[in-house]
């Protein structure tokens, strides 16, 4: 393919990336670029919210006057404490991504041993243990809902035990009151993924105030994002200070370098749509929401779909739409997923397969899926919805249709 073949203005998405074997430049593998022109416009699972272009290069002009691009630069600076302010969190640190948030925290926490985790994620969370040198411990899922089950994790805790990391999936609370009371008692670092929870509230809290630690994503496919991002939360502020300093290759002065750190510093560009974002932030979960209660009504009444409640006490981020396709449905998940994909509607399984059955995990005694019967028939289940500020109402309903008419497949 010639370089001037490529229409720049139109992107590629997720499972519709194609990588073609040109080598001619040697510049490894290339996205192509088209989508096939027949058919009706693709809908995707998410589609990052960008606000007006002039906004953000009116903020990039300032970068370009100041000349400092990253290394903890004024707009880092500045939405760390709005982002405080917005999360009602007490000390909010950004990072370069929610997947090395979560390998700085374990580092932080200093912790040695065993995690015990949630195989119902996406692959960062169990990675980060593993990558930390830590060992993660497996346990079950809820019997309904989507989180770790409190008393599966209270009887997983052995003395090598040091963490527990909670996924607040799909930005649904864990049993927090729960989590912490067996934390305390046995004196273990309780760690919140809440790469999906970004402004949830629980009785009136922020979701933030729970836990050691939580960690963020503001990857391009989240409710808030920075192009790629994140951020740590510490409920104690005097941990913050080994977290600046292991996101800055673990430097505290200019001549002292207590730790190993890495780089995990967010750039201005990047704190610049965070920013931005935040000016926008009423209007996105306000979209979130509308999308998320027309599905609810348009899919009430198809018998084997069954739509998660939002639990009582929680304002939601509206960050998925999960949806359970159980055996009273005509096709399996995997054939309604086919069926939409078929008519450009590219749904999600997050998350399938089961963090605990990858090759690197699935030798672990807790691996064992006898163990996982809830998180397995989640997994099995789950199929996640288009969900995205400005989908409109008709493809909504062109989403709603297409489940609808497969189930009345034969
Ligand atoms: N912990 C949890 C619980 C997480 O869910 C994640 C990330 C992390 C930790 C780690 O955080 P990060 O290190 O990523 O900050 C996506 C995201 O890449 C990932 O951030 C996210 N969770 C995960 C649940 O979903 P994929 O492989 O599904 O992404 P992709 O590229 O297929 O995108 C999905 C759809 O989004 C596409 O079909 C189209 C749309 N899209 C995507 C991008 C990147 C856009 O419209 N524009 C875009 O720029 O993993």
């Amino acid at each position: 393919m010639d370089e001037a073949d490529l229409d720049l203005t139109e992107l590629p998405f997720g499972s519709n990336l194609t990588f073609m074997e040109d080598r001619k430049f040697d510049r490894g593998p290339q996205i192509q670029l088209r989508e096939p022109a027949e058919g009706p416009e693709p809908l995707y699972v998410t589609r990052p919210f960008l606000p007006p272009l002039n906004e953000y290069t009116k903020i990039l002009q300032g970068i370009w006057n100041r000349g400092i691009l990253t290394n903890n630069g004024p707009l880092n600076y500045a939405l760390e404490e709005k982002l405080e302010q917005f999360l009602g969190a007490p000390s909010v640190a950004t990072i370069s991504n929610g997947s090395l948030a979560l390998e700085m925290v374990l580092e932080a926490a200093q912790l040695t041993g065993e995690v015990i985790t949630t195989p119902y994620s996406f692959v960062a969370t169990s990675h980060s243990i593993l990558r930390a040198g830590l060992t993660p411990v497996f346990v079950d899922i809820e019997d309904n809902g989507f989180n770790l089950n409190p008393a599966r994790v209270e009887e997983a805790i052995t003395d090598r035990t040091s963490a527990i990391l909670a996924v607040h999936c799909y930005g649904i609370p864990c049993d927090v009151d729960a989590l912490a009371n067996i934390a305390r008692r046995h004196k273990l670092t309780l760690i919140y993924d809440a790469a999906h929870a970004f402004g949830v509230r629980l009785e009136g809290r922020s979701l933030f105030s729970f836990g050691d630690y939580s960690t963020l994503s503001f990857h391009a496919t989240k409710v808030f994002h920075t192009f790629e991002g994140g951020a740590i939360t510490v409920s104690d502020p005097a941990k913050r200070d080994r977290i600046n300093s292991l996101r800055n290759f673990g430097i505290t002065s200019e001549t002292t370098i207590p730790y190993i750190g890495t780089n995990a510093k967010l750039s201005e560009p990047s704190a610049a749509m965070g920013l931005l974002q935040l000016d926008y932030i009423d209007f996105v979960l306000s979209e979130r929401a509308r999308v998320d209660r027309l599905y609810r009504e348009g899919l009430a009444d198809i018998k084997g779909i069954y739509v998660p409640p939002i639990p009582d006490g929680v304002i939601s981020n509206h960050s998925y739409f999960p949806i359970l396709v159980t055996s009273d449905f005509p096709l399996s998940r995997d054939g309604l997923y086919e069926h939409l994909k078929s008519e450009r509607i590219f749904t999600r399984r997050y998350f399938y397969p089961l963090l605990s059955s990858l090759p690197m995990y699935e030798s672990l005694p807790s691996a064992d899926p006898k163990r996982l019967h809830n998180a397995s028939r989640a997994s099995e289940q789950i199929l996640c919805l288009p969900i995205y500020p400005l989908l409109s109402d008709s493809e909504l309903q062109r989403v709603v249709c297409a489940i609808r008419r497969s189930s009345s497949h034969p």
